[in-house]
Parts: C-alpha cells; sequence; structure tokens
C-alpha cells in the first residue's frame, strides 16, 4: 500500500516531467493543437490510379498530466476513415481496425508506417501530391479537431527501417 505522502510525491514528479516535456515542445510551434495535444508532420501518400484506400501518419505529444485516445475520424476526403494498426501473424503483416489509439502522458503515439495509421476508405478523389487531405480528429478529452494532412509523393517513406510495406498489404 503506497501511503498518501508517497502518492503525492509521485505526483509532483510526474507534474514536473510534464512541465518539463510542455515547456520543451512550447520551443518548437506544433501544426495542430488539440486541448493539451500538439499535433505534427501529418502525411499521406499520393495515390496512384486505380487505388481507393489510403493511409495517414501523424505524431501525437501529450505533454499533459492525463491520458487521451483518439477515438474517431472524418473526411470529406474518403467515405470513412478508421483507426489501424498492424499485426504480424505466421510471418505476413496484416492490418487490424482498432476502437481507439492510447495517448499516453510523458509520450504521446506516433502513426508511422508499420504500425498504428489512419485508413481512408474508398476515397472520394485522388490524393494529389502537394495538396492537403482536410479531417477531423476526435480525441475522448481534447475533443474534436480539425487537421488537415499534406500529401506527399505516393513513393515517400519517412524511414526505410520501418519494415512493413503498407502500400503491398490488401484490406
Ligand atoms: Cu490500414
Amino acid at each position: 500500500m503506497q501511503t498518501p505522502r508517497s502518492l503525492n510525491t509521485t505526483r509532483l514528479l510526474l507534474a514536473g516531467w510534464a512541465l518539463a516535456l510542455g515547456a520543451s515542445i512550447s520551443a518548437q510551434a506544433a501544426d495542430f493543437t488539440a486541448g493539451a495535444l500538439n499535433l505534427n508532420d501529418l502525411w499521406v501518400r499520393g495515390s496512384v490510379p486505380g487505388q481507393t484506400n489510403g493511409a495517414g501518419y501523424l505524431q501525437i505529444i501529450n505533454p499533459s498530466a492525463a491520458a487521451d485516445r483518439l477515438l474517431s475520424v472524418q473526411s470529406d476526403a474518403a467515405t470513412r476513415v478508421e483507426l489501424h494498426t498492424v499485426v504480424t501473424e505466421d510471418g505476413v503483416a496484416k492490418m487490424r481496425q482498432v476502437q481507439s489509439i492510447d495517448i499516453p502522458v510523458l509520450g504521446g503515439a506516433k502513426l508511422a508506417p508499420g504500425g498504428f495509421h489512419l485508413m481512408f476508405l474508398q476515397l472520394t478523389g485522388p490524393f494529389k501530391q502537394g495538396d492537403t487531405v482536410p479531417a477531423v480528429l476526435t480525441f475522448e478529452k481534447a475533443g474534436a479537431v480539425r487537421v488537415s494532412f499534406t500529401v506527399k509523393p505516393s513513393t515517400y517513406n519517412p524511414s526505410s527501417s520501418a519494415g512493413h510495406d503498407h502500400g503491398a498489404m490488401k484490406h
């Protein structure tokens, strides 16, 4: 059993870390903010002819002392948008829909190729390099925020070590 004193000490330590993290983050402006959350580097790949779905990625930084969750996404650029992760079964990488994406304190969440991503399904038009794709992200605590994703070249890969080639996966 923790005594009230040690609990308070833990809280103070956490608050201190959050403050230090917040201070270092506020030095660089976020692309978008949702409540306490900073949303950075939002991007999708340009689509190729015949492509019907596209994945969206971003970094979510949580400098606050409260965890949050990404619950849903809407976009005029797609019939619907799902939250996906990638799991490896029998050596094969497959995408799975998830109901939410946790955004823990002192870390946040990174949506990147090979892991969590937003899945734009049945695109209403092509993703053209240089355009932006609008969307509304809804968080459990931070609420709804309007954002836009930058369309990168269709061959863009931020890190060759990411492992799985999302574009090769089937839905
Ligand atoms: Cu997916």
